[in-house]
């Protein structure tokens, strides 16, 4: 069984419903979830104007490969109804596998740990909230978390 780490993210429709469909969604097919974080509303990072989102964390044990766990929540935010449009634009649900035990991978599609997670308050906020342990390319993430310049972010009940 491994270990992974996943962010979950919407910012259209019912947000806060989606990502918990999405989470059961998983549990559902062979994922058990260790933990969860709060959801939070974020600011919207990049270069598109677009609503805020809503953004949560889980850890998970699977004994899926690293490949099929991305399958599986590429199918999952398609079954939710996502459409890919704009790069970094607006999109019902968005599941990204962030670290899976201490694997690096780096193929076209599937790049381990996530290159960005490091840079994304809306990503370690969440994740420090339930792994504040873990470590990314040598880097705690609550340190990673500290280096970040401050941020509107607000934990929802
Ligand atoms: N996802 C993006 C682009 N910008 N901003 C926030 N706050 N949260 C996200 O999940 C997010 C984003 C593309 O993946
Ligand atoms: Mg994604
Ligand atoms: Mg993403």
């Amino acid at each position: 069984m491994a270990r992974a780490a996943l962010s979950l993210g919407s910012n259209l429709g019912d947000k806060r419903a989606v990502i918990a469909r999405a989470i059961a969604a998983l549990e559902h097919d062979g994922v058990t979830i260790l933990a969860r974080s709060a959801d939070y509303l974020t600011e919207p990072w990049g270069p598109v104007e677009q609503d805020r989102f809503v953004n949560a964390c889980i850890v998970v044990e699977t004994g899926l490969a690293p490949a099929a766990l991305l399958s599986l929540c590429l199918r999952i935010e398609r079954d939710l109804g996502r459409v890919r449009e704009v790069k970094w634009g607006p999109r019902v649900i968005d599941i990204d596998v962030l670290t899976y035990d201490d694997l690096e991978i780096g193929e076209p599609g599937l790049i381990l740990p996530h290159p960005h997670m490091l840079e994304r308050l809306f990503v370690l906020v969440p994740l420090a909230e339930i792994a504040p342990d873990l470590t990314v390319r040598g880097q705690r993430i609550t340190e990673a978390l500290a280096a970040l310049p401050p941020e509107e972010i607000r934990k929802l009940d």
